[in-house]
């Protein structure tokens, strides 16, 4: 690792870093050929589906269909190091506690199952038949209601459905999963407003698409290869215009690492053509600002007798509630609107009159509209947007969220929710002869606080480090210590593992990357994209260890243990031979997985019903709705933007990072290395506050509701961002993040605002 240094941020996305960047990454996980082999197979039919981000395969995939993110992460799966029992008896939990993130994980995989041992403090090896029937002997006498059971989205769309549905056998709908920290804004919004809970674009639409708008999602690092897809619509001279507070490299311009042409001479695309520098939680006021725009060209197209601004048509036989939507949007003046959104009347109004004149327009969004006070109803904003000019149900047009985890939208697919409503339970019960439980489970921001409170005893967690990734950590870490069972499923070790309850159990998974050996032959699975398509996937690399059990095996042989004697499920069968749970999902499901065996290895993925192409609307009026929003920002309660006062801090991820999973200390898009301890600021607000750069100081959440939240030691660095916000990484931030400050809606914490303090280290 490198000394910390920072340089000016600079040059494309992609570009020959990348590639360089794939090699270095393969020699440090000592994996040069195995890597290699396993990378030509990454997204193609037949071959695997990456564990790095969700974004859609195609069905005529590049000869390296990855990027440098996707090759870290199969990297960093593959990888010949090992955290095996011998590391586990050298180390203590209390001395590991003080590991880093990078540390714990970069020991490499786990490879046996192990058990807290307490006279020791140290994870012992214990036997999977021995660790399964301890855990089964703590669930069984609980109230079913004390026992969290989460998911972080990369198990498959077979285990998640099998995971369900012990959990519902079991008795309850407590089934956290990473999409309530995540997506679950859009999940909430979209459904008000369309009908779905997804997005409803394609890989198609970005060939037919006039114009992308793109909200709070940085391409660049979190979904490379959609810079594919952008550079393709931007050589049809199609305009993208980006609303971020940073200026993000990828969203600036990108070098195809995979074309030679490109490479040699340098040449790169230009993908945003547009760049707003909005405010952090100023979305609202910005799409506002569009929508006040359209709203008078339209007028003036009246006025003119020429054609008018808004699909008239598409509103009056499709929407509900335009009526109060334009009435809120006259209303609203154009002082409120630059104010909260820090951009000018003319620079949204020019940009208004671009989308004007589009056909055809997809709304790119991620986590800089879902994680706010207000995130819901920014994806609401968005969607009344296009909706002013019929831009859903229609080809090149549509929403289009951009998920993280691999599978997180495919789990929510096949059961995985806490929201009764969600899941087909009198379709389980008849299929499973067990009446499902219908009350509402817990979703992540109510177990943290039945951990922190202690309603909570029991935390099982199908992938994931949950106690890293939430809000409140010192809180929460406390509350963990206190629970009385913590299993987790894993592959590599993390901060959840570390600290633990009073019994503790680490059970060491294959990865999607490795073949899957079960009694009837090699197993495959199969997830869901961003884009709703389903795809199978099929492992590549030798296991970790020869220890270590599929993810679907421990399910089932857990659901075996703690049901002993119910007989209308076989188990060992479905973890034998995972076609049965393919037949399982169809037949509950029978309008999604239709054929679902054969049709999963169709190239590009099978698509689900997506009744908004049709311009069918699932919701309780059967139309589409104008949805106007509470407040003209996203975060009513942290409205702060002088410079004095607190500023707003949103929390990102850098280059060298998936979640809490931190493969680097670089972020080379940003030009800071070897170190995360940053906060970058604007020049404006270091001397407005009288710091100067490279200071470092203690950064303190401010809120008065009598928790002392704090990060010390974070180096000022000088940055591109508006005046009043500062930006940190995710997840050394978390400890300044309270539990209470989440969406509305949809309870996804909002870790793109949070009020904070600075002061000069001591
Ligand atoms: N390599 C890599 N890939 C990943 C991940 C990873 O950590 N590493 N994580 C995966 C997961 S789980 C997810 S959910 C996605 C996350 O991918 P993103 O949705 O890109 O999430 P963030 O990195 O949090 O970045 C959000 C972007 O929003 C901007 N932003 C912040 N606040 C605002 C705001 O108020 N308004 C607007 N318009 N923009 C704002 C930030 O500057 C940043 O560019 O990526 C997935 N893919
Ligand atoms: N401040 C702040 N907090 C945030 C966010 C933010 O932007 N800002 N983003 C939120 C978002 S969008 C998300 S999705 C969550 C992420 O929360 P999580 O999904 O819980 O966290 P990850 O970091 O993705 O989990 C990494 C761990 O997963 C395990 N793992 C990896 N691969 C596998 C596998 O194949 N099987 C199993 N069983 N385990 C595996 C490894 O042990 C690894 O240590 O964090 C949220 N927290
Ligand atoms: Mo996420």
């Amino acid at each position: 690792m490198s000394k910390p240094h920072f340089v000016e941020p600079g040059g494309p996305a992609g570009g020959w870093g990348s590639v360089k960047a794939v090699s270095t990454v393969l020699l440090k996980e000592h994996i040069p050929f195995k890597g290699a082999k396993a990378l030509a197979a990454q997204n193609k039919v037949n071959g695997f589906a990456c564990v790095s981000c969700a974004w859609a395969k195609s069905a005529k995939p590049h000869p390296f269909e990855f990027c440098e993110n996707g090759a870290m992460a199969t990297a960093w799966e593959i990888t010949a190091k090992r955290a095996d029992a011998d590391f586990f008896k050298q180390h203590t939990l209390s001395e590991l506690e003080s590991w880093s993130d990078h540390e714990l994980e970069a020991r490499g995989r786990l490879t046996v199952p192990m058990r807290w041992d307490a006279a020791t403090d140290r994870y012992l090896e214990v036997s999977w038949e021995q660790a399964l029937k301890e855990i089964a002997q703590e669930l069984q006498p609980l109230d079913p209601k004390s026992a969290v059971w989460y998911t972080s989205g990369r198990a498959s769309l077979e285990t998640s459905y099998l995971y369900a549905l012990m959990v519902r056998m079991y008795g309850s709908n407590n089934l956290p999963d990473s999409s309530n920290m995540c997506h679950e804004s859009t999940s909430v919004g979209l459904q008000e407003s369309i009908g779905v809970g997804v997005g409803t674009v394609v890989l198609k639409d970005f060939e037919q698409t006039d114009c992308i708008l793109f909200f709070g999602q940085n391409v660049g690092t979190n979904s490379p290869r959609m810079l594919h897809d952008l550079q393709d619509a931007r050589k049809r001279g199609i305009p993208i215009i980006t609303f971020n507070p940073l200026r993000e490299r990828g969203l600036v311009s990108f070098t195809n690492p995979q074309s030679p042409v490109q490479m040699l001479t340098g040449q790169e695309t230009v993908i945003s053509t547009h760049y707003h520098q909005v405010k952090p939680g100023g979305d609202i006021a910005a799409i506002t600002g569009l929508c006040k725009a359209l709203f008078e060209l339209d007028d003036l197209a009246i006025a003119s007798n020429s054609d008018r601004i808004l699909d008239i048509d598409f509103i009056q036989t499709h929407t509900s509630e335009i009526e109060a939507f334009a009435a809120y949007v006259r209303q609203t003046d154009w002082q409120n609107i630059e104010q909260e959104s820090g951009l000018t009347r003319s620079e949204l109004e020019e940009s208004a009159r671009i989308y004007s004149q589009a056909k055809a327009v997809i709304g790119i969004f991620g986590m800089g509209l879902t994680q706010h006070r207000n995130g819901v109803h920014n994806v609401q904003m968005l969607v009344n947007l296009l909706m002013l000019r019929g831009n859903l149900g229609r080809p090149g047009a549509g929403i289009c969220p951009v998920r993280g985890h691999s599978n997180v939208q495919g789990q929510r697919t096949v059961g995985i929710t806490e929201k009764p409503e969600l899941a087909p339970l009198d379709k389980l019960a008849e299929l499973y002869h067990f009446e499902p439980p219908r009350e509402k489970g817990l979703n992540t921001v109510e177990s943290c606080a039945g951990i922190i409170d202690g309603s909570v005893k029991a935390f099982i967690s199908l992938g994931g480090n949950f106690l890293r990734a939430v809000p409140e950590t010192n809180q929460m870490e406390a509350g963990w210590r206190n629970l009385r069972l913590t299993v987790n499923i894993a592959t590599k070790l993390n901060r959840s593992h570390v600290i633990h309850g009073e019994v503790a159990y680490l059970l060491p998974c294959l990865g999607r990357i490795e073949v899957d050996r079960q009694a009837t032959g090699e197993q495959t699975v199969s997830v869901e994209d961003s884009t709703g398509c389903m795809h199978g996937s099929r492992g590549q690399a030798e296991p970790a260890s020869e220890a270590l059990l599929s993810e679907t095996q421990i399910v089932a042989r857990l659901a075996a243990a703690i049901f002993p004697d119910q007989k209308n499920v076989d188990w060992h069968a479905w973890a034998a031979d995972y076609s049965l749970i393919r037949q399982a999902i169809e037949k509950t499901y029978p309008s999604i997985f239709p054929d679902f065996e054969s049709r999963q290895w169709q190239p590009g993925g099978f698509r689900r019903p997506m009744p908004v192409v049709n311009r069918e609307w699932n919701t309780s009026n059967k139309k589409a709705n104008f949805i106007c929003p509470d407040d003209l920002t996203a975060d009513p309660d942290t409205r702060i933007f002088e410079t004095e006062g607190p500023l707003r801090l949103f929390t990102i991820r850098s280059d060298g990072q998936f979640n809490t999973t931190v493969y680097h200390l670089d972020d080379r898009f940003r030009g800071v290395y070897g170190t995360r301890k940053v906060l970058f600021i604007s020049e404006e607000d270091i001397s407005g506050h009288g710091f100067k750069d490279g200071d470092l100081v203690t950064v303190t959440t401010a809120c008065n509701d009598g928790v002392v939240r704090k990060v010390e030691n974070l180096r000022l660095t000088t940055y591109d961002l508006p005046i009043g916000s500062v930006a940190g990484y995710f997840p050394e931030c978390n400890p300044l993040m309270p539990l209470w400050h989440h969406a509305k809606k949809s309870m996804v914490p909002a870790a793109k605002s949070i009020p904070v303090t600075l002061s000069l280290q001591a």
